[in-house]
């Protein structure tokens, strides 16, 4: 089979603002499905709402758009049905981190094979720039004139932690690096976690093309992603330094192995005896 990055071409007007980051991180993702040789029908991405949860919308593939936070859950359900199926989350940092953070959490967990795709303009974009779970302590903006008086979450060091398979940063920019990144946690057996910095042209006027253009990196050929405490000593460095990159990979079960191995087929094709439940009760009562 041969996959074409037409196949994924979706006929659906497009309503980014013009310059948004969300279009490289698109174009990283059929980039990224060809280089796989997926076919949209092996597909599924979940969204919850958001201008990242958008990106469905413009890709021709299954999707789920549930609930701001609850893409995870949406994604669980039907990786635990149709274990076949590739599963992508799209989210906004505040979806992912703020709204759907213990999801986040619990998916590192349970090591699920879906890969969790954060898109982190550090703001709420869609509902018009208010502070996210990624926004600077003190940033000032029309909606918090004071500065904002909460720290900024590390998400990357949380998910190292917590010992998560597959943890990369990447840029919306980098569209090679984000694409192959990308990939490699689609390979990746467990849950993986992108996280993409992009630009909001709208509501963030400090993290511009130009600002991480300044101050990303990319990890030498020499970085060993293996190791854990170097990746943690990475993630907590103080400083406006950026690496890009998978930070951090090991192999471990996942949920399907552990969980799901036992039954006959993928639950999708199980039978659905209704009766069941009926008959179950009388022993609860
Ligand atoms: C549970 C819930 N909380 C809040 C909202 C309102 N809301 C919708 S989109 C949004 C902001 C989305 O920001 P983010 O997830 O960072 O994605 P972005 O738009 O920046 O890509 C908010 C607050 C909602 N729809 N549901
Ligand atoms: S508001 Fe920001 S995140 Fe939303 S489409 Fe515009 S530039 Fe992109």
């Amino acid at each position: 089979m041969t996959v074409r990055i037409d196949d994924y071409r979706s006929a659906v007007e497009n309503h980014w603002c013009p310059g948004c980051g969300n279009f490289g991180i698109l174009e990283a993702v059929k980039k990224s499905l060809v280089q796989l040789d997926l076919p949209p029908e092996k597909v599924v991405v979940c969204t919850g709402i958001g201008q990242a949860p958008k990106l469905p919308h413009y890709l021709r593939v299954n999707t789920f758009n549930g609930l701001h936070g609850r893409e995870v859950a949406s994604a669980t359900a039907i990786k635990c049905a149709a274990p076949d199926l590739t599963v992508l989350v799209h989210a906004g940092d505040g979806g992912a981190y703020g709204e759907g953070g213990n999801h986040f959490l619990h998916a590192i967990r349970r090591n699920i094979d879906i890969t969790l795709v954060v898109h982190d303009n550090k703001v709420y974009g869609l509902t018009k720039g208010q502070a996210s779970p990624m926004t600077t302590r003190g940033t000032k903006a029309k909606i918090h004139p004071h500065g904002v008086p909460s720290n900024a979450l590390n998400p990357l060091a949380l998910a190292i932690a917590q010992n998560c398979g597959f943890v990369a940063q990447c840029m919306s920019a980098r569209g090679d690096h984000l694409a192959a990144t990308l990939s490699a946690a689609i390979r990746h057996k467990g849950f993986s976690l992108v996280h993409v910095l992009q630009p909001c042209v709208s509501w963030d006027k400090v993290h511009t093309y130009a600002y991480y253009k300044e101050h990303c990196y990319e990890l030498g050929a020499d970085y060993d992603p293996g190791d854990r405490m170097k990746a943690l000593e990475l993630v907590l460095a103080e400083g406006d330094r950026l690496p890009l990159g998978i930070l951090y990979r090991t192999e471990q079960p996942t949920f399907e192995d552990l969980a799901l191995s036992h039954l006959d087929a993928p639950l999708r094709d199980l039978p659905v005896d209704s009766g069941r439940i009926e008959r179950l009760m009388p022993k609860f009562q």
